[in-house]
């Protein structure tokens, strides 16, 4: 989708480097890892980043500061690296940050119209009397809020004579004019501000809040006073754009090694893939989770900066989630994460129960790709559903994930 051409115009001109996130919207404890970026002795705070390994930060470029604050803690820059062209900075801080955040590398027509969380600790604001948007509070920085919005649309855009590969946001009063023809409008949209710049734009993806940007600019249409106002936007650096980039400057991660073996699957598993989601120990939610494939014998390999213990959970689609309890991932990578998953969970909800019956029974008789044809029911892999597939099923039955 292409914004206007006035619109571009009016938003290369009208381009600000600093801006909040308003509403004033408190940030949920998922994103208490994001942080500042400031300079000087007392740390004056100018921007915000996202921390996305145990030393390593992203920010924006355009941020003189080197600095990095998280939790209250201040950690010195070793190196900030500027990409040679876009507004994207990477700093090694010089000690071990407390968490961090996963980075989803994936091209924008996978999240076009998805809504993005956009977190930083710029200004905030206050809705002003005839509802046409928000007074920015010029002294009310340095607070950790978040907001929700949804992606718009990407295009190039320079911001300080850097050139990005940007995804936009508009702010959609509920019931207002879609200025960006992006055809949505969510309860409470939220603009940046001062100080949001270098700040994150996160996703939902396989139940986890993953980094797909970083915070850049606002933008407003002619007709708008200001861009705290509805119609106006923002927009930030596509990570997907520059993923060699990041992956060639961020240190590598640490592979893990095992085998997951599918139970009853009678073909090989190189065409699987299995979810493993990682967590602390005793944990209910996940602090990674990670997409992988089986090779032909059912090897997979787990890239990560966690070192240490964690529950491990490993789930395929018609298979029953198998767990690791405190399993320890070492610093040079551990092996033998060897598991084996029950099969007969046709519908994924990771039970094994008459829902999946019923499943099986409507799919029984076919094969692939034929009238009724289900792949979930097919649980032995041979092509077709039938009592044998019916038998794996009665002998996991009540069965539960976990
Ligand atoms: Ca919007
Ligand atoms: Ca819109
Ligand atoms: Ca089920
Ligand atoms: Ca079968």
């Amino acid at each position: 989708m292409r914004i206007r051409a006035t619109m571009l115009i009016a938003a290369l001109a009208a381009v600000g480097t600093s801006h909040a996130i308003w509403p004033d919207v408190a940030a949920p404890s998922v994103f208490r890892y994001c942080g500042m970026m400031g300079g000087g002795d007392n740390f004056v705070m100018e921007g915000s980043c996202t921390p996305v390994g145990p030393r390593h930060v992203l920010t924006a470029a355009h941020l003189g500061s080197t600095r990095v604050k998280i939790g209250g803690v201040v950690y010195m820059p070793v190196q900030k690296i500027n990409h040679p062209s876009a507004d994207l900075s990477i700093v090694e801080v010089n000690g071990t940050l407390p968490n961090w955040y996963q980075v989803h590398l994936t091209p924008y027509t996978n999240l076009e119209r998805k809504q993005t969380a956009l977190v930083g600790h710029g200004f905030t604001g206050t809705p002003r009397p005839d509802g046409s948007g928000y007074i920015i509070n010029n002294t009310s920085n340095s607070v950790l809020r978040s907001g929700m919005n949804v992606l718009g649309s990407r295009d190039q855009f320079e911001v300080n004579g850097r050139t990005s590969w940007s995804m936009l946001w508009d702010v959609d009063k509920e019931g207002y004019v879609d200025r960006l023809g992006d055809g949505l409008a969510i309860p409470g949209e939220c603009q940046v501000a001062v100080g949001d710049s270098g700040g994150s734009m996160f996703v939902m993806h396989e139940g986890v809040w993953q980094l797909v940007g970083v915070i850049t600019f606002t933008f407003r249409d002619p007709t708008n006073i200001s861009s705290n106002t509805y119609g106006a936007g923002g927009g930030g650096t596509e990570l997907y754009a520059y993923r060699d980039w990041i992956n060639a400057t961020l240190p590598p991660k640490i592979n893990s090694t095992g085998t997951a073996t599918l139970q009853n699957l009678n073909t090989s598993p190189s065409n699987h893939t299995i979810r493993v989601e990682i967590r602390a120990p005793g944990g209910s939610t996940p602090l990674e989770v990670h997409r992988l494939n089986l090779n032909a014998t059912g090897g997979y390999t787990l890239p990560t900066y966690r070192v240490g213990e964690f529950d491990i959970l490993v789930k395929a689609s018609h298979w029953l989630t198998s767990k690791f309890t405190s399993v320890w991932l070492g610093a040079e990578g551990t092996t033998g994460l060897n598991i084996s998953l029950r099969n007969g969970d046709v519908d994924g909800n990771d039970a094994v129960n008459i829902a999946d019956f019923l499943l099986l029974r409507n799919a029984f008789g076919s094969s692939t790709g034929g009238p009724g044809w289900n792949p979930n029911a097919d649980l032995n892999g041979d092509g077709s559903v039938n009592a044998a597939d019916f038998l794996i099923l009665r002998a996991n039955f009540g069965q539960t994930g976990g």
